[in-house]
């Protein structure tokens, strides 16, 4: 064959591979390339305004170039309108009809049109659809990993509350496990994912709140996640923060008030479990009078934090509630006996009173704090381990911060100074041993597994990133890279 007879021959091979290539692209499978800017190492995309589509319609028609497969499905299962009228829709994939653990896609619609894109789609799995072991075994497995002298559907009084809560008389806190395609490093890598059972255990005694993931083909025990969303906080110091403040709270008659309200979204409610572990025999705090009302000032410091946060969230983003629906902000105060720490449990917010170092854990920063724990919940849910636990654990003390400039009249940039010794600083995280630098100066890679990979260390950086924003500043990182910041002020950061 002559040169040129093979290099024409070459060219009509390539040429012909180009038009069916280009084929299937315009009718089979279209290019996300064709509607999308794409940045494959973050998740995210931003659509070409000529793309013109619906989130609706993303895809259905594009699921290919998502690299979704035919077993593969994306469910909505949110939508949230914000104040700039970005509607949220919020996907989660689905692979043999089971959930893909962490695997959860939003995409940004304004005006009809999908403007950007964000999130986690595990691209190729190949995943067993069916569990070779039975439920039973994996609870088995469950409560061997979360062992308890009192698991909370063994408490007659906590099963009968939850039945009252949820208006559901067979809710049960009894685990319920549902197959799911997991990989305990959220890592992305289909090879990486099996079928395992997520399973929830809610222990009263000792408190603890966990998913337990067995593998649904070996039974073998994969994972736990710790589900209460604490603040690690030293504390010492006063039990009234702030002085005098407006408060609101529930006339029952002229001579009974307590610290309930229903004025702000569905309502704000303060309790306390009397120094007992048990809520169902939590009391209200009433007071005879409002002039002052003065009978609990740890709750009442509860009461009036909770209040603030849900006027700097509305007044500042429009945002009602943690759930952007009005979910009631329920506190319960006294919890336990000498228990220096506060949480957020997925329902609710529980402070305790301290012990002989530190105070009572409801001062502004603290219940800023575990209240946006809920709204991270409601909004981006960064999973509560490794670096997106840290992200969260940032964004706890960055709004606790931001709520305590909101409120109070002493701001500063610490976090748990009234209760004593600050725990954390997003000025110099490096004061209390927390990095400002990612994998710098106390880095935190919790090789003994106490903190979910360091969710209470590495929030350093992400705090101290939102101080730079704010106030601005220069120096020399721990990669030794000088920085320069200008201010935006904290009002623009936020
Ligand atoms: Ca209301
Ligand atoms: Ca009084
Ligand atoms: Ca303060
Ligand atoms: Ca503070
Ligand atoms: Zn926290």
């Amino acid at each position: 064959m002559k040169y040129s007879t093979w290099f024409l021959l070459l060219n009509l091979f390539l040429f012909s591979a180009l038009l069916s290539h280009s084929q299937n692209t315009s009718k089979t499978s279209p290019s996300l390339s064709d509607i999308a800017w794409t940045k494959p190492a973050s998740g995210h995309i931003t659509f070409k305004p000529a793309a013109q589509i619906s989130a609706y319609l993303v895809f259905s028609r594009y699921g290919n170039a998502f690299g979704l497969g035919s077993s593969d499905e994306m469910k909505l299962i949110r939508t949230d309108a914000d104040k700039a009228g970005i509607l949220h829709y919020r996907y989660q994939q689905y692979h043999n009809g089971h959930p893909v653990d962490g695997a959860v896609f939003l995409l940004h619609e304004k005006n009809g049109k999908t403007v950007s894109g964000n999130g986690t789609i595990v691209k190729g799995l190949q995943v067993e659809s069916d569990a070779a072991i039975t439920s039973e075994k994996a609870i088995q497995t469950a409560l061997a990993a979360v062992p308890s002298q009192k698991y909370a559907w063994q408490d007659n009084s906590f099963e009968s509350m939850l039945k009252e809560v949820r208006n559901n008389p067979s809710a049960t806190c009894y685990p319920v496990p549902e197959l799911v395609v997991f990989d305990k490093k959220f890592s992305g890598n289909a090879d990486q994912y099996r079928l395992a059972y997520k399973t929830e255990i809610y222990s009263l005694e000792p408190l603890a709140r966990k998913y337990v993931y067995t593998d649904a083909i070996t039974g073998e025990l994969l994972h736990t996640i710790n589900m209460i969303q604490n603040t690690d906080v030293p504390a010492s110091g006063l039990t009234k923060y702030n002085g005098t403040q407006a408060i609101v709270v529930d006339s029952l008659n002229p001579g009974s008030y307590r610290l309930r309200e229903t004025g702000r979204g569905n309502g704000i409610i303060t309790r306390s479990t009397q120094n007992s572990e048990n809520y169902a025999t939590a009391v209200d705090i009433y007071d005879d009078n409002t002039n002052p009302f003065n009978t609990d000032d740890v709750a009442i410091s509860a009461h009036w934090a909770s209040e603030m946060t849900y006027d700097y969230y509305f007044n500042t983003f429009g945002r009602n509630s943690f759930d952007n629906n009005g979910a009631v902000l329920m506190s319960y105060v006294h919890y336990s006996n000498n228990y220096a720490n506060a949480f957020w449990d997925g329902s609710k917010m529980t402070y305790g009173d301290g012990n002989s170092q530190y105070s009572a854990f409801t001062t502004i920063d603290i219940c800023g704090h575990e209240i946006t724990h809920a709204v991270t919940t409601y909004t981006a849910d960064l999973i509560y381990q490794d670096e997106s636990g840290a992200l969260n654990e940032a964004f706890s003390d960055i709004f606790g911060t931001c709520i305590e400039f909101y409120a109070d009249n002493s701001p500063n940039w610490l976090m748990g100074e009234d209760i004593g010794n600050p725990i954390r600083s997003l000025s110099n995280p490096n004061q209390y041993q927390n990095p400002d630098t990612y994998h710098g100066t106390y880095w935190d890679n919790d090789p003994y597994g106490m903190d979910n990979g360091g969710v209470h260390t590495n929030c350093g950086v992400g705090s101290y990133w939102f101080y730079l924003l704010s106030e601005g500043g220069t120096g020399t990182n721990d990669n030794g890279e000088p920085y320069s910041v200008n201010a935006l002020g904290r009002s623009t950061a936020e």
